[in-house]
């Protein structure tokens, strides 16, 4: 017996190793089901959180353009959520008890949603920098080795280029514009530039994950490697902004071929994810609001399934 699952595992990992994608179906070993429960629902309680802070805006765009780009966008994240929660059905948990584990505050989602959205140009920083953060990580996970995950990532990366590109074109006619605006749009990078580096995650030696997670090739590159990424992206977009990036330590570094940036708060990420963050209860007490309130429309959703099946089997007896 012992022999037989020692076996499987060793398949199992050669199969990883030789790049073939794992399906639904396929055998896997518990804990490798188990992180991409973990990983997948986490993802998807993130995007349906991040519709808040911007939907925040949706009645405040400052023009019809704006407000169609904005209200597509938080489309977008609904459906990135669903294709999520399907991905993570596949592996054996249900719709019902993920969302269950958000509303009830047990569940993970991204730290950055726990920052409040204060001005119109937050639509620019978040669009240029957590989606454009967003997008770093998710073209790794298009080639993760779970397939229903991988393809989710496929579509959902083509929209986040959309939004990221919608939020540096926010930015850019902010810096563009009067000095009132460029201040708003460089507050705006101040507050979310440390916040969209914490993305990321821990630093690899503190990221109790990434090593069984880079194994089974769930994760092609660490937090560390993939946030050193983002900024060697990023800064030379501020200086086309005109913006400067609030770190004193930022530096090129030729040796190395990217820049060197300072310290992240790491206390202050640890207490956002454990919920203690400047808007943790208000997205929960939102997200439990939106789900008492749209009680009637999964009813009547129901209540119009039954009514079809009812017709269908009527009109083949
Ligand atoms: N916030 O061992 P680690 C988006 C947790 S974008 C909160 O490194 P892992 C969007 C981590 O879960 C955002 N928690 O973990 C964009 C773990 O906790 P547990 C969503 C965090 O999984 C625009 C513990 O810390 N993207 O959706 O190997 C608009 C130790 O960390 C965070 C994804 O979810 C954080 N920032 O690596 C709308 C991408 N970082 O479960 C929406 C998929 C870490 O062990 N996820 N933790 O208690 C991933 O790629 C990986 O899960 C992470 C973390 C890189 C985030």
């Amino acid at each position: 017996m012992e022999n037989k699952s020692i076996n499987l595992e060793k398949e199992f990992q050669a199969r990883i190793d030789r790049g073939e994608n794992i399906e639904a179906k396929d055998w896997m070993p518990e804990k490798y089901r188990k992180t991409h429960i973990r990983q997948i629902s986490q993802h998807a309680h993130s995007e349906v959180v991040g519709m808040l802070p911007e939907g925040n805006w949706i009645s405040r765009a400052p023009s019809l353009r704006r407000k169609v780009a904005l209200l597509a966008k938080v489309q977008d994240e609904a459906g990135h959520g669903l294709y999520l929660y399907s991905a993570a059905e596949t592996l054996g948990i249900s719709r019902d008890e993920l969302v269950e584990q958000l509303l009830e505050g047990t569940a993970k989602y991204s730290s950055i949603f726990n920052y409040p959205t204060l001005t119109w140009a937050d639509m620019g920083a978040v669009g240029w920098l957590v989606d454009g953060a967003a997008i770093i990580n998710q073209v790794m996970l298009t080639k993760t080795s779970y397939g229903p995950y991988a393809r989710a990532m496929v579509r959902i990366c083509k929209e986040e280029s959309f939004h990221q590109r919608q939020g540096y074109e926010i930015m850019l006619a902010l810096a563009n514009g009067t000095d009132a605006q460029k201040q708003m749009a460089q507050d705006a990078l101040n507050r979310f530039w440390w916040p969209s580096l914490m993305m990321f995650g821990p630093r690899d030696e503190d990221s109790p994950n990434t090593e069984q997670s880079m194994k089974w090739k769930i994760k092609k590159k660490t937090n560390d490697e993939l946030r050193q990424q983002f900024v060697d992206q990023t800064v030379p977009q501020a200086d086309i902004l005109g913006l400067t990036i609030p770190d004193p330590d930022l530096k090129w570094n030729d040796e190395n071929g990217g820049y060197d940036f300072g310290e992240i708060d790491w206390d202050e990420f640890w207490d956002v994810v454990k919920g203690n963050g400047p808007c943790n209860r208000k997205r929960m007490e939102d997200r439990n609001n939106a789900w008492d309130n749209g009680a009637w429309v999964r009813e009547a959703a129901l209540a119009h399934a039954r009514k079809q099946a009812e017709q269908k089997i009527s009109k083949t007896a």
